[in-house]
């Protein structure tokens, strides 16, 4: 048996300068750093466990041995080691791991390096805890396989969009200016936090595919691979998006015909050349026939067809093509009251159910419309058992008060991922999701990341929802808290932790009601979508209408008299969403139009509710701020100060919306606010 030596811990610091440890800040790794652990293993992904234990226990004085092979007369606190899980019956995959307690010994197993990073970030969670007199074994294993962020980062500014469309953290982590940045460090940090929060892959361009970008895939595909060296460390697959139009575009053809021998020939080459640079690439993302991006209806063919191209061509490497389900009229005429975009996807997709690839992942936005602060969930998510489903949520929040106000998306996506499209004793989302959990990522060369400090929470939790689908998410905002604050350091861990929970926790059903009410969406601002607009989207090509008038508001989604969308639920959701007397409140203008008098099951009318919850929301906001404010003893001056001017930004948005949308509607309806309060 070869073992090397004691080896000093190395000064390899895994953090790019300048910027917040978010949530891997030195002091959670106080335990682990202040213990004796073997590392035991080769490759590269063990180098990088043993790189971190190193560097902890530089800053906490413990020590760190690396060994080809465990030795159970070596005595330490913790092994972390390669080798066959001789106690775990169950089998836990290349990401999976083991952790027992036992006579003074925390033991944790992998079968496969990145399960051993796994590992070692569990240790991290745990803290103490990991340490501690005993502890029950414990298996762990991501419930999905796929745990993606999808960056919509543009290579070349783009003259509306910026760098990242929809960014709301300064720049790309990856481009600048027309090419890779080449500040690999910060890129390697990204996929540090990345890999602790469990996401395992990347894709590094906007799926709006401009002329630049598209070179990416062909000739400029040297700047993907250095981008995708720097995640490689800590167990991240980067993804492309690529246009469909590449063979025209790109290659010269005459097509881009999905069925044309050519064309497949094309993509065929192209892809090997990719595998050629970065032989563990991921596969590409495509957004196609939607919003202007070109597909395969130019050709009179199939969605499935366009799919399946592009998963023929990634095949013989093990690569992955995720095809969003993106789908609609975005030139639609708002007279036309027989076309729903809510209903697109669905119409669009689930007849071609089974006809997809294995390795064709069909990515669906959770809701089926945009990312609105409520929306039912997509129909299409239960509607497709022979296709491989991701769920695509979105991390920036565009439509969740970008990145200025808080607004910790957890608690949303938890419903989603816990829904079940048939009912109670049906499979809940998280389960039908076999091809994962995509996540537009909210991150970029903000020092603090994601522009709001508090807005690195939603990156957090995304990930370690897609771990685990079903946890619970204010466990996951308490783990973030933990993590990134480490309250137990801090003159008052009760008050720090208390505080950011009234933060956060409630901050999503905050920002829903000084916005849009009762499911009904959009009413913002149009193009940036900051801000409120009642009828800013009211008469536009979009499809995002909420027909108010003088009677009532809200659209008619119902298969008796309106649109049919709520037919495309299976029972018993279709039967709830078709009548107003059973649609939960929360979503009754999504589905139905109704007077302003229309008693919801909370008992007050609608228009009462308008009135009443945009008064609530600013006062929560005001309450929020004062929270924040009296935590400025106990988080560093910094981010105390961002997020405090974020607040000012955040109640004065609140009152922007609170009085539009409650003029609007007082105006519209006629209809007094039964308390009296000053409405404009
Ligand atoms: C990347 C919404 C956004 C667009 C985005 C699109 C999409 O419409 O406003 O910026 O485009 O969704 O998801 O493709």
């Amino acid at each position: 048996m070869r073992r090397s030596a004691r080896t000093a811990p190395a000064a390899l610091t895994p953090l790019a300068d300048h910027v917040d440890p978010a949530w891997l800040p030195s002091e959670a790794f106080r335990a682990l750093g202040s213990r004796r652990t073997v590392v035991c293993g080769t490759g590269a992904l063990v180098d990088t466990v043993h790189g971190e234990v190193a560097w902890a226990c530089g800053a906490f004085g413990g020590s760190v041995v690396r060994a080809e092979e465990p030795a159970d007369d070596r005595p330490c606190d913790l092994l972390l080691h390669l080798g066959e899980r001789l106690d775990a019956p169950e089998p836990l995959g290349d990401e999976g791991f083991t952790l027992v307690r036992r006579r003074g010994r925390t033991t944790v197993t992998a079968a496969g390096q990145r399960g051993l990073l796994y590992g070692l970030f569990h240790v991290v969670r745990l803290g103490e805890a990991a340490f501690g007199a005993s502890r029950a074994r414990e298996a762990h294993r991501p419930a999905l396989a796929s745990r993606m962020l999808d960056h919509w980062d543009n290579v070349a500014v783009h003259p509306v969009m910026g760098q990242v469309e929809r960014g709301y953290a300064g720049g790309s982590l990856f481009w600048r200016d027309g090419r890779a940045r080449g500040d690999l460090e910060r890129v390697r940090t990204y996929g540090r936090l990345l890999a602790a929060c469990g996401i395992n892959a990347v894709a590094v361009n906007n799926v709006n595919v401009h002329a630049t970008e598209a070179h990416l895939l062909t000739d400029r595909i040297g700047e993907v691979a250095e981008i995708a060296g720097a995640l490689r460390p800590y167990g991240i697959r980067t993804q492309l998006s690529v246009t469909f139009a590449a063979p025209l575009v790109l290659g010269g053809l005459a097509t881009a015909d999905p069925l044309d021998e050519a064309v497949r020939a094309w993509w065929a080459e192209a892809t090997g050349r990719v595998y050629a640079a970065i032989p563990d690439f991921g596969g590409y993302v495509v957004k196609a026939d939607s919003e202007g991006q070109p597909g395969p209806f130019a050709y009179g063919r199939s969605h499935a067809d366009g799919a399946n191209l592009l998963a023929d061509a990634l095949a013989p490497y093990g690569g992955t093509v995720h095809w969003r389900a993106f789908v609609y009229d975005h030139r639609q005429d708002w007279r036309d009251r027989s076309t729903d975009r809510a209903r697109a996807a669905y119409d669009h997709f689930v007849p071609l159910d089974g006809r997809f690839r294995d390795n064709a992942v069909l990515q669906v936005k959770h809701g089926p419309m945009d990312f609105q602060v409520r929306e039912p969930v997509s129909p299409v998510i239960g509607a497709m058992p022979r296709t491989r489903l991701a769920v695509e949520v979105q991390a920036t929040q565009e439509y969740t008060g970008q990145q200025r106000h808080v607004c910790a998306l957890a608690p949303m996506w938890s419903q989603v991922l816990r829904w079940r499209p048939e009912g109670a004793t049906g499979t809940s989302v998280g389960e039908l999701a076999r091809g994962g959990l995509v996540a537009v990522s909210n991150a970029g060369d903000d020092p603090y990341w994601t522009g709001h400090p508090l807005a690195q929470a939603n990156l957090y939790t995304v990930g370690r929802l897609g771990w685990q689908p079903d946890a619970d998410p204010f466990g996951l905002l308490d783990e973030w808290i933990d993590l990134t604050f480490t309250p137990a350091r801090t003159e008052a861990p009760e008050r720090l932790v208390a505080g950011l929970r009234a933060v956060l926790y409630r901050s999503w059903r905050t920002y829903e009601k000084y916005t849009a009410p009762l499911g009904v969406g959009f009413m913002v601002q149009p193009g940036h979508h900051y801000g409120p607009s009642v009828d800013g989207y009211e008469y536009s090509p979009w499809g995002t209408y909420h027909f108010a008038d003088r009677d009532g508001v809200g659209v008619d989604r119902t298969r008796a008299t309106g649109t049919g969308y709520a037919g495309q639920y299976a029972k018993p959701w279709a039967e709830v969403y078709e009548s107003p007397d059973t649609c939960p409140d929360e979503l009754l203008l999504f589905f139905h139009h109704v007077p302003y008098g229309h008693v919801l099951h909370s008992g007050r009318t609608v228009i009462q509710h308008i009135y009443d919850t945009h008064f609530e929301g600013v006062a929560e906001v005001e309450e929020a701020r004062q929270v924040w404010a009296s935590l400025v003893d106990l988080v560093e001056p910094a981010r105390h100060t961002r997020v405090a001017e974020r607040y000012e930004e955040q109640l004065r948005g609140a009152r922007e919306w609170r009085d539009h949308i409650n003029s609007y509607f007082f105006r519209k309806s006629g209809v007094p606010d039964a308390h009296g309060r000053r409405i404009h």
